[in-house]
């Protein structure tokens, strides 16, 4: 065993993930575990003959949290075995985000990458993902939210947890979040120099989200897994975690730098509803054109207004860039707020009809009350990048 294959690691560490790498190592994967003594050797023998087998240098970087069953001791006794494979004892530290961090700040590769120790990410799927480097992207995400991909006999509170953290990620960091299908993945690869020499801080298990926020990454590939059943051992997710979620997504969001999309985001919402009602108060009652017309049409303004602002101004320089995938996502916007403006002009309609509200009074609650399914579903199309 050489020296530097062991490491162990006491509390404060503050190790930096540097810009140099080793020429011969392409990639360094993380795996970060804590309790997974049964699955733990299988997996570092099976990425370690694929690797080999495909030919990609790699570093197998096993970061455990002093794990009580000791997955660090048998991890350990394999560094004979497998000469890529080195092996982090974390002490007085926890937390599976802060273990990536450390595991990248020991890395010598080119690209760095993450995959869970239980067995639940495919390991096949690594040189397809290594491949997506070659179209000049920052980061490769595994999602399990793309055609081909999936996740197992979730329980539906789980399955209802994770929608919601997503979608209330995409609420509060729509440039982050909505960047990628599947933001809670936890198996990607990241080009060293798109995180070389950051301030990664993550809280929690949301390592992704801390390297799209606060990384130099403009170009995001996906890649669809199937996420498997667990080999053996329990999750460690734990409720507490969905508050830890909450305090990432809060602390990445009073980043400045972050914010001023956001602002910029309400803003152009914010007008875009005003410009909406001026215009229906206009032509309805000024020009007496009759609800329905008058609601489609200020609708339609307000809709024109919102994908050219948000596509000039508050995401400007967001790919893609070319003229083609522009347009085609602009359509995109229009066609899905449309759907819900044909929404709310039933909803007009129906609540005159039913109460002795003024339609002006109507017109306003149903357009409150509806823009934020609008800019959820429009931020969606808007703010992801054309797939490669
Ligand atoms: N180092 C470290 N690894 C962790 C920690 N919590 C979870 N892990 C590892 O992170 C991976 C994913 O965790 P898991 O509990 O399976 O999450 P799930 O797949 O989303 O249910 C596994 O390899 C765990 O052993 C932690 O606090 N520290
Ligand atoms: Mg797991």
């Amino acid at each position: 065993m050489s020296a530097e294959s062991f490491i162990y690691v006491e509390r404060n560490s503050s190790k930096k993930i540097g810009s140099g790498s080793r020429p011969d190592v392409i990639l360094s994967l993380v795996i970060p575990t804590f309790n997974e003594a049964e699955n733990i050797t299988p997996l570092i023998r099976r990425l370690y003959s694929q690797l080999t087998e495909e030919g990609i240098s790699h570093e197998l970087i096993i970061v455990d949290d002093d794990s009580p069953d000791k997955t660090w001791e048998i991890a350990k006794d394999l560094i004979d075995e497998i000469p890529s494979l080195k092996v982090i004892r974390r002490v007085g530290n926890s937390g599976l985000a802060t273990a990536v961090v450390c595991g990248w700040a020991h890395a010598e590769g080119k690209y760095l990458g993450v995959i869970d120790g239980d067995g639940q990410h495919p390991t096949e799927i690594l040189s397809d993902l290594l491949s997506k480097f070659d179209e000049g992207v920052d980061v490769v995400v595994a999602s399990r939210h793309l055609p081909g991909g999936g996740v197992p006999n979730w329980s539906k509170m789980r399955q209802l947890l994770s929608k919601g953290a997503q979608a209330l990620g995409v609420l509060l960091l729509p440039g982050t979040v909505g960047q990628v299908t599947d933001p809670m993945s936890g198996y990607f690869l990241v080009d060293r120099k798109a995180i070389a020499d950051c301030d990664l801080q993550p809280v929690g298990y949301k390592i992704l989200l801390e390297v799209l926020a606060r990384g130099n990454v403009t170009n995001v590939a996906e890649f669809p897994y199937y996420f498997q059943l667990r080999e053996s051992g329990s999750s460690k997710v734990r409720a507490i975690h969905y508050l830890d979620y909450l305090r990432h997504l809060l602390r990445l969001r009073v980043d400045p730098l972050r914010s001023q999309a956001l602002v910029r985001y309400f803003g152009v919402s914010f007008m875009a509803l005003v410009i909406d009602a001026a215009f229906f108060f206009w032509i309805f009652d000024g020009l007496g054109w009759n609800l329905t017309r008058s609601a489609l049409l200020s609708g339609e303004v307000g809709i024109f207004f919102t994908i050219l602002l948000l596509d000039l101004w508050t995401f400007a320089g967001r790919p893609p860039r070319n003229f083609v995938d522009r347009f085609r996502r602009l359509v995109g916007v229009q066609i899905a707020l449309g759907i819900i403006l044909f929404g709310r002009l039933i909803l007009i309609n129906a609540l005159i009809t039913w109460s002795n509200l003024e339609a002006f009074t109507v017109f306003l609650i149903v357009l409150i009350g509806t823009s934020p399914v609008g800019h959820l579903l429009g931020s969606r199309l808007t703010w992801r990048p054309a797939r490669r």
